[in-house]
């Protein structure tokens, strides 16, 4: 068993049953022009976790943790976009439409693929969601399962949509996770501290949360006991 010291108390997991999920770390939250440029947000503060995830990745890679990686996407027809989340809002470029990536939210489009430090590694599953949350529509449950899966290590963006819910969703269906702190972030970052004691209020009512360096000092610590 590997011990963080997290929020609001220790989180504890085996290793073999462990996953690092990473939400969304595509061009079209994080680089200008994408998606959620057009909404109205700066993304510099997005951008800003893209070395601290490389980090996690390195160190969960090293580790011989499973690696998954989500992407909010939609078919180029839209069929799986509602017409509410399209029309939702008063942005400059809809779902679908044509910016400087290509379409929006669009998969095979260069916008909706992974930024560049952070494309997953060969055998790493990769899980098109075409709603915030990981689980709604998605085989992830699923593949969670098969697998043996039981405890998440969570990072990406943005912490109070599409990380939250995902948490929000994992919770539910009875995985314990553990979100890293300096690994996820919002254009927003009073919402971002509001999600992080939200989730770990009331004895950890969804998960734990610990900084990257809580989490390595556990893994690398020399026994798994
Ligand atoms: C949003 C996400 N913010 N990945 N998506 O629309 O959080």
């Amino acid at each position: 068993m590997h011990t963080v010291q997290a929020q609001p108390y220790p989180f504890t997991f085996r290793r073999d049953a462990t996953a690092v999920l990473v939400i969304d770390m595509q061009r079209d939250f994080i680089e200008p022009g994408g998606f959620g440029e057009t909404l109205g947000n700066d993304v510099s503060r997005l951008q800003a976790i893209v070395p601290v995830v490389a980090r996690l990745l390195e160190l969960a890679r090293g580790m011989g943790l499973p690696v998954i990686h989500t992407r909010e996407a939609h078919r180029p027809d839209l069929s799986d976009c509602p017409p509410a989340k399209r029309e939702r809002g008063d942005p400059s470029l809809r779902i679908g439409d044509v910016g400087p990536m290509g379409r929006l939210l669009v998969e095979g489009e260069p916008g909706n693929d992974f930024v560049p430090a952070l494309k997953p590694e060969e055998g790493e599953l990769v899980i098109s969601k075409p709603g915030k949350g990981a689980f709604y529509a998605t085989g992830l449950d699923d593949y969670l399962r098969s697998t043996g899966i039981s405890h998440l290590l969570i990072a990406g963006v943005t912490t109070e949509v599409c990380v939250q819910t995902s948490m929000r969703e994992a919770n539910d269906r009875g995985y314990d996770c553990l979100l890293l702190e300096d690994c996820t972030e919002s254009y927003f970052p009073e919402f971002k501290r509001a999600t992080l004691d939200m989730l770990t209020a009331q004895g950890g009512i969804v998960g734990w949360t610990a900084t990257l360096q809580q989490l390595s000092a556990a893994l690398t610590a020399e026994t798994e006991t």
